[in-house]
C-alpha cells in the first residue's frame, strides 16, 4: 500500500530546529527520495563530447599550460548532470582527455583510482606502467591499475591525445583518492606482458605468474580489431558483436570496478541494447555510429565519445552501407555486480537481484 508520507513543514518548528542541534533527521520526509519507486533516481545526463570540439581547446592548453604547471594536461568530459564541479562523467566513471606534446613528459606517479588510456590521436607516445614501456598507438589500451606506477613520454613530432577513463568518482566519494609521487621508472624490458597478447598463450617458467594481478597492462587495438572481424566472420547471426577485455590469468574484468569493452557494428546494423543498471560510455574508435536512448539521440564521428545513463535503452546505428563502426565501451558492470545491483531488464520491468 502507498500513501502521502509526512512531509518536513508538517512538523513544529521547534521540534526541527532540536533535531538539527542534534544532528537528527527524520526519515520519511526524503525516504521516497533515497528509495524511489521502480527505478533510481540518476543525475547522470545522456550527453555528448566532440572530438572536434575538444581538440582546438586541448591543443590550446598546449599553449597555454605547460606540462609542468599541469603534471597531466587534461579537459576533463564532465557531466552536466553531476555539475561541472564535480568532474564526472557518470556516478563512477570520470573521463578526459589528454594532452602530450613532443618532447614532454608527465612525471611517474601512482594512486588509489584505476585508469585506462584509450589512445585517440598521435604517434611516438608512451606510457610506463609498472617498469614496462607501452607505446601508444591508435585504438590501443592501456592499463594503470590501481596503485601501479605510471609516467607518459613523447618521442613522436605531433601532439599525442587520448581518452583516460578512470573510476575516480566512485574512489573519491569512498573517500580513499590519494596519490603519490615518484621518480623516474626502470623500464624493464622483456618481464613478459607482451608474451600473453594472444589469447590461449601465456609465458611459462622464467615469469612469475603467480604473483600478478595484473599480468596484460596493453591490449593493442590491432589485435582487439581482429578478434572482432573474427568473431562477425565466424558467426553472422550474431548481433552484439562484442569482446571485453579481460585478465588473460584469470578470465576475470581487467580492472576492478570499470568494465571495459570493444564493439563492432556490422555495415547497416541497428544493435538494440536492454536498459541495464550501469551507466555506459561509447567512444567510436573508427567509422562512426549513432547512440539513442527513447529520448534523445547522438551522432558520433571518430574520436567522439558520449555516456548514456543506467536503466535506459540504447540503440547503437551503422549508418554505413559499406564499413564497419568500431566502439569502445566503458561501463560500470564489475562494479554492479561487486555490488549485487547488476541488472538487466529485457522486457523494460524492474528486475531487481535477490538471492534465490
Ligand atoms: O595520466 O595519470 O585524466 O592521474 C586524471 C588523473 C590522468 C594520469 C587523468 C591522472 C591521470
Amino acid at each position: 500500500m502507498s500513501h502521502e508520507l509526512g512531509r518536513l513543514e508538517d512538523l513544529p518548528q521547534d521540534y526541527r530546529d532540536e533535531l538539527a542541534r542534534q544532528n537528527l533527521v527524520p526519515l520519511w520526509p526524503s525516504l521516497r527520495a533515497v528509495l524511489p519507486p521502480g527505478i533510481p533516481a540518476r543525475q547522470t545526463r545522456a550527453t555528448r563530447w566532440r572530438y572536434a570540439d575538444i581538440r582546438p581547446l586541448l591543443l590550446r592548453a598546449g599553449e597555454l599550460t605547460p606540462i609542468e604547471k599541469a603534471e597531466r594536461r587534461v579537459l576533463v568530459l564532465a557531466n552536466p548532470g553531476h555539475t561541472l564541479e564535480k568532474m564526472q562523467a557518470s556516478a563512477a566513471i570520470y573521463l578526459g582527455m589528454q594532452l602530450l606534446l613532443p618532447g614532454e613528459w608527465a612525471p611517474s606517479h601512482r594512486h588509489t583510482p584505476n585508469a585506462v588510456r584509450m589512445i585517440v590521436e598521435g604517434e611516438g607516445a608512451w606510457t610506463t606502467v609498472d617498469g614496462e614501456k607501452c607505446p601508444m598507438h591508435r585504438g590501443d589500451l592501456i592499463l594503470t591499475p590501481t596503485g601501479l606506477w605510471h609516467e607518459h613520454g613523447h618521442d613522436g613530432n605531433a601532439p599525442v591525445i587520448w581518452l583516460d577513463v578512470l573510476d575516480l568518482p566512485l574512489v573519491y566519494y569512498t573517500e580513499t583518492s590519494y596519490h603519490l609521487n615518484g621518480t623516474t621508472q626502470t623500464v624493464e624490458p622483456g618481464q613478459g606482458h607482451r608474451a600473453y597478447a594472444r589469447a590461449g598463450l601465456v609465458p611459462t617458467p622464467v615469469f612469475d605468474r603467480s604473483g600478478r594481478r595484473y599480468p596484460l597492462l596493453r591490449y593493442p587495438w590491432a589485435e582487439a580489431r581482429a578478434a572482432l572481424l573474427s568473431l562477425a566472420g565466424d558467426r553472422p547471426g550474431l548481433d552484439h558483436v562484442q569482446i571485453t577485455y579481460v585478465n588473460p590469468e584469470t578470465g576475470e574484468d581487467a580492472q576492478n570496478i570499470l568494465g571495459l569493452h570493444a564493439l563492432m557494428l556490422r555495415p547497416g546494423q541497428t544493435l538494440a541494447l536492454p536498459a541495464r543498471s550501469p551507466a555506459a560510455v561509447y567512444h567510436v574508435i573508427e567509422g562512426a555510429a549513432r547512440v539513442a536512448t527513447d529520448a534523445q539521440g547522438f551522432d558520433l564521428a571518430p574520436a567522439d565519445t558520449c555516456c548514456i545513463p543506467g536503466y535506459t535503452a540504447t540503440t547503437l546505428t551503422n549508418a554505413s552501407a559499406t564499413g564497419p563502426a568500431f566502439l569502445f565501451v566503458a561501463d560500470e558492470s564489475p562494479l554492479h555486480r561487486k555490488l549485487g545491483v547488476y541488472e538487466v531488464r529485457a522486457d523494460g520491468q524492474p528486475a531487481m537481484p535477490a538471492q534465490p
